[in-house]
Formats: structure tokens, sequence, C-alpha cells
């Protein structure tokens, strides 16, 4: 399949500026519906967490914090470092041929290049990141959000996952995970191409990672270098939906 993008680049950014547009509306709607539903739930006296969260709406927003509130440093963990050849060509070239190929159950298949995830419409969230292995950062992260970017591409109806390939291996696998449609059209779900106000460092997952800010760290894949809609899980990995779900039964669905 090509993977050259097929919209021209000005019709392609100003596509990009209505979807984004619209999309960022829904979220201030997500966000005072989040709010009155929170408030009924305080009401609500004997409701357990789980059961609070279960009935939260899944398109509220993850808190979002001030940049005082920044963690002096925000580790690694995972791989840090891919270190096949073609990503240390990559990042002699800082990461100028970086494509990210969306593809699948979409009608118009393209490439997207770093330069367009940085000249699409942005977002900007600091966020704290909780890992299940105990521990927590908060960060900025800006890039655009993924939801238009699926829009543009055509995302099908029938699609109901959305796949992140990784240039990162575990041995000989690559990281894999993905999301329902939910966390994909999720206002703060973005392809985080900053960091701190600075590019992505290597560690965190440069050049580009996901944000996905109503899950767990896992979810969040690092050195994304493919997106892919499909309508099962069944044939991507041994079929669980994520590199540990399917090596160390990780929850698919890892909700914060
Ligand atoms: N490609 C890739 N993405 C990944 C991982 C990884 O090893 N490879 N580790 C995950 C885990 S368990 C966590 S907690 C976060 C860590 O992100 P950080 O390195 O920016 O702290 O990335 C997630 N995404
Ligand atoms: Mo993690």
């Amino acid at each position: 399949m090509s993977n050259k993008l097929i919209l021209p680049r000005r019709r392609f950014l100003s596509g990009m500026a209505a979807g984004a547009g619209g999309l960022m509306l829904s979220g201030c709607d997500a966000l005072v519906q989040s709010e009155s539903a929170a408030s009924v739930l305080d009401q609500v006296d004997g409701l357990n967490h789980g059961l609070q969260r279960a009935l939260s709406p899944r398109n509220a927003l993850a808190t979002e914090y001030s940049e005082r509130d920044m963690s002096p440093t925000f580790r690694t963990n995972g791989n840090d470092f891919p270190k096949s050849a073609e990503y240390l060509r990559h990042m002699a070239t800082n990461f100028a041929d970086w494509r990210i190929p969306v593809t699948g159950m979409v009608a118009r298949p393209f490439a997207l290049s770093l330069d367009q995830i940085r000249h699409m419409p942005q977002r900007a969230q600091i966020t704290r990141h909780d890992c299940v292995e105990g521990w927590s950062a908060i960060g900025k992260w800006q890039g655009p959000q993924l939801g238009p970017i699926l829009k543009l591409a055509g995302l099908s109806d029938q699609a109901r996952y959305i796949v992140f390939r990784c240039a990162d291996k575990f041995g000989d696998t690559p990281y894999y995970e993905s999301i329902d449609m939910v966390d994909a059209f999720h206002p703060q779900t973005i392809l985080a191409w900053s960091m701190n106000g600075d590019t992505v460092p290597i560690g965190n997952g440069a050049p580009v990672r996901m944000r996905i800010e109503r899950q767990l760290g896992y979810k969040n894949a690092k050195y994304v270098n493919g997106i892919e809609a499909v309508a099962s899980l069944d044939t991507i990995g041994e079929g669980k939906g994520g590199y540990w779900e399917d090596v160390a039964d990780y929850e698919w669905y890892a909700g914060i």
C-alpha cells in the first residue's frame, strides 16, 4: 500500500484546522458534562471508587496540572532506546524522514511526516503519567489530536480499534498497543512530539509518542511508526491488543 499523503498539503492543513476546532469544542462539552456528572456522584453516598469510575463518562478529561506541578525529572521506563540501524539513521538526521503511516480501515491512507505533525493544530497538556510498576510523573506534552487525523484518513464506521506500531523491540517483537474509539477520539489523546517544552527525548519515545491520558503508562506507546484502524484485535500480536497484554496478561483496558 502506498504511504503517500493523498491530499495536497494546503487542503490537508485547513481540513485539520476545521476538524480540530470541532473537536476542541466537544472537549469543552465533555468537561462540562463530566463536572455535572461528578457533582451528581459526589451527592451519592456509599459509592466506592471503582463504581464511581465505572459511572464517570469515558470522555471526561484527565486532570491537568500547572507548570509548577511538573516533576523535576520524568523517568523513562521500558525500552528507552530502539537500537536498530534504522532508528540510528533517523537519529542522525534528526528524524527528518520519520513517517507515521495511517492505514487499515481508512478510505484515504496516508503517511504523516514530523513536519506535518508539528504544524497541525496543537494541544498542550500537563498531566500525570501512572505506571503500574508504582511510579508517577507529571509532564507537559504537546502535539496534534489523534481524532482529526483519523477523520482526515476517512476512518471506516466498521473500525473498532486503533493499533499503534512502535520502532523498539523486546527481543524480536516490536512494541504495540491498541485503544478503542472512545480513547482514540478523546480530546487528550495526542501524538506528542514535544515534552516539557522541548522535543521528546529519545528515552521518552522520540520523535513521537502517544499520550492517552485516561489510560495507564503502558498504553502510551513510544517511538510510534504506524497507526492502524482495525475491526478486531484477533490478528494483532497474540490477540490481546498489546505487547504487555500478550506477554504478561496486563489488562487491555487500563483506564484511570
Ligand atoms: N514503544 C514503547 N512504548 C512504551 C513502552 C515501551 O517499552 N516501548 N513502555 C511503556 C510503559 S510500561 C511506560 S510506564 C511508559 C514509560 O514512558 P516513559 O519512558 O516516557 O517514562 O511507556 C510505555 N510505552
Ligand atoms: Mo509502565
